[in-house]
């Protein structure tokens, strides 16, 4: 089976055949690129007659375990040739709360793991909710920290973070200790992020963050290259981050870009000369996660990211979880972190 960071494989197996010569690049989309994935709950795949005897292995490569249903769905308009046509990709939710040991060992080598959606579309929907109305101030927890993003009207160019609600606006940059609300509390406690901590940390299990990460419409911070735990100073390291796309991610809207294998290249960390940005993380070697709605990907810490701003009218949001040991502590402050594992324990001290 083939194994997958983004849809390479699909693309190798389209440039192999082009080498070859029995493919020519224009009887694919015509468009430029060879595979347009729409990305929603449905996927469509505009794929040529060649690659379809290829990509049953190659989407299942894809998405990993995740059931799938691909149904020829007829030919497209004559711009795309009679040899392309157009079969829908639907990501089914996934079934398994287990992650397989092929997932496993993706997270190591390539440094993220793509493990499909995992709340139905409704529970997602009230998290965006849950999380628009903490943004309003329509539901309050003392002790949050928040940040406005710069687009807010009157926040200006630096905005800063810091444990308060800063007013009634959707535009709001990240906000952490989300564990504080009993709807993102219970999603970090779904069964799946259960069995990843239990195998990788065990039984008492923290959060150092718990972060809403939002790009509002037609706007949002760009993030430069780097990497995460850096300035942590954890007494018990981690290396896991859950990362959910709240809403859809594209390119169009800021979407989370990785840097496959760049955990293993240390130390780099926070990466902002144009010199180390064509060292590191040059274009050839970015991978654009774009995601539907509720997809999860776990990454390890050190994996080179980024993200651009949005570019369209709806908001990007997002919520990453960095998951720790429970008895972990920060090695200047000595601050603990909340756990919530097996079950929730807030800290008395709140942090800003
Ligand atoms: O959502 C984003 O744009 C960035 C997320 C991120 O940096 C993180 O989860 O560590």
């Amino acid at each position: 089976m083939l194994t997958w960071p983004n849809y390479i494989p699909i693309r190798q197996s389209i440039s192999a055949k082009i080498k070859s010569g029995r493919l020519s690049r224009s009887k694919i989309d015509t468009r430029g690129d060879p595979i347009e994935i729409k990305v929603g709950q449905q996927k469509q795949l505009f794929i040529d007659d060649y690659v379809e005897a290829d990509y049953p292995d190659a989407i299942d490569g894809a998405f990993g375990n995740h059931s799938y249903q691909a149904n020829r769905t007829g030919l497209t308009a004559n711009s795309y040739r009679q040899e392309v046509f157009m079969t829908t990709i639907r990501i089914n939710l996934r079934q398994n709360n287990k992650m397989t040991k092929t997932e496993w060992q993706e997270l190591e080598e390539i440094g993220y793991v793509r493990l499909g959606v995992v709340l139905p579309e409704a529970q997602i929907d009230r998290l965006c909710q849950r999380i628009d109305e903490i943004m309003l101030g329509t539901i309050r927890y003392e002790g949050m920290g928040m940040q406005l993003c710069p687009s807010a009207p009157g926040a200006g160019p630096t905005t800063s973070f810091s444990a308060e609600h800063k007013g009634s606006s959707l535009k709001y940059r990240k906000i952490q200790e989300l564990e504080m609300d009993p709807l993102f509390l219970k999603y970090i406690q779904h069964p799946l992020f259960r069995d990843i901590t239990r195998k990788k940390i065990g039984e008492k299990v923290g959060v150092f963050r718990s972060m809403f990460f939002n790009k509002p419409a037609g706007g949002g911070v760009p993030l430069g290259w780097h990497q995460d735990g850096r300035n942590w100073n954890l007494s018990i390291p981690e290396e896991i981050t859950v990362y959910t796309a709240l809403d859809a991610q594209t390119r169009e809207n800021g979407c989370l870009t990785v840097i496959p294998y760049s955990h293993k290249e240390c130390p780099i960390h926070t990466v902002r000369k144009e010199g180390e940005i064509q060292k590191y993380a040059p274009e050839e070697k970015r991978v654009y996660m774009e995601m539907n709605k509720g997809e999860v990907i776990l990454l390890k810490i050190k994996l080179l990211h980024s993200s651009l701003v949005n570019t369209t009218d709806r908001p990007r949001r997002a919520f990453s979880i960095a998951f720790i040991d429970g008895d972990t502590y920060c090695t200047i402050s000595g601050e603990r972190y909340p756990q919530v594992l097996p079950e929730y324990h807030p800290v008395e001290k709140q942090r800003s």
